[in-house]
């Protein structure tokens, strides 16, 4: 039996859109901080046929046996039982196919001596789902042309920041991102704008983390952001990943940053907020947070590492 970890990570540079070949190649330049405060555990263990269990039930997941028939066609892995666990809401915009794809591919690497490096770990990560190639890593990540393996931007001591994740539902999401993102490029009237000023986006984002000019990278990061909901919001049918208390948050994280506070927001695919601050900000912000009206709970996380095994 072999056990990884792996953690989530949260885009500041988002991904949404996918390059027209197969591979699972994102259509723009991203970035993200890897989360040390949630956790996915995978455990491998040889079978006589593959199962996955996730949370105890077992479950079947199309995109990963589509990916391990991929593996399977260039290595020799045998069927495999794959149990996995997050402490954490799974498919709700927390990343857990990020994280998941990363223990898995982290956790076969070793178990069934593929042998290979963290990069073509993170390559193998991105063809089960392309944020997870970011989980690789710890700290800042990047994940850019030419080669799509993610690329360590900065370890995660470089720049403590910490992020105040605001859980407002804990229900998996209706349309997946995957789905999501295609119906944005062939629908949304804003796509092509999107992809056109995404290296733009990703160069001010890269600038701040090397000169750690919180600021600046609120600025790109929290539009960034909004410009990936915008292209939801006018896909067609609407992606409205957002509830009446993700909007009280965005408000509340933008009332606490005009007191003082180093803080911004971004959001993914569900309606959680993620508020990305300085450490000196963290308390009022967590404290804040959990008192706006629909915020069932409140996670606290610092910048963590990259997917390893344990055992
Ligand atoms: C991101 N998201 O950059 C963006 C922001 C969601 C919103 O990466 O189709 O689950 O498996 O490659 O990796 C979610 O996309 O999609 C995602 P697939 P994935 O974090």
């Amino acid at each position: 039996m072999t056990t990884a970890h792996a953690h989530p990570n949260i885009a500041l540079v988002k991904y949404w859109g996918k390059q027209e070949k197969p591979g699972n190649f994102p259509a723009t330049p991203n970035l993200s901080i890897t989360l040390a405060g949630l956790t996915t555990v995978t455990r491998v263990t040889n079978a006589t046929s593959d199962t996955f269990v996730l949370h105890g039930n077992t479950t079947n997941d199309p995109k990963l046996v589509r990916w391990l028939e991929t593996l399977r066609g260039t290595f020799d892995v045998p069927p495999l039982q794959i149990e996995s666990e997050n402490d954490f809401p799974t498919s709700a915009g927390l990343a857990s196919s990020a994280s998941g794809f990363a223990a898995l591919i982290i956790a076969i690497n070793t178990h069934c001596g593929l042998g290979l490096n963290q990069e073509m770990c993170s390559e193998w990560a991105r063809m089960g789902s392309a944020s997870a190639a970011r989980s690789i890593f710890g700290g800042f990540v990047a994940l850019v042309p030419p080669q799509w393996q993610a690329i360590p931007m900065a370890k995660h001591d470089h720049w403590p920041l910490e992020v105040v994740v605001a859980v407002t539902s804990n229900e998996p999401k209706s349309v997946n991102s995957g789905e999501g993102m295609e119906r944005s490029r062939l629908t949304s009237p804003y796509y092509n704008a999107w992809v056109r000023d995404a290296a733009t986006d990703f160069a001010a984002a890269s600038e701040a983390i090397v000169g750690r000019d919180f600021p600046a990278l609120a600025a790109v990061a929290e539009l960034n952001c909004l410009k990936m909901h915008s292209i939801m919001l006018t896909s067609q049918p609407t992606l409205s990943y957002w509830t009446p208390a993700s909007i009280a948050c965005m408000d509340r994280v933008r009332s606490l940053r005009e007191a003082g506070h180093d803080v911004f927001f971004t959001m993914d695919a569900g309606p959680q907020i993620k508020a990305v601050c300085l450490p000196t900000s963290t308390d009022a912000v967590a404290s804040a947070l959990s008192k706006t009206p629909g915020v069932l709970n409140v996670i606290q996380s610092s910048l963590g590492e990259g997917a390893r095994v344990v055992t």
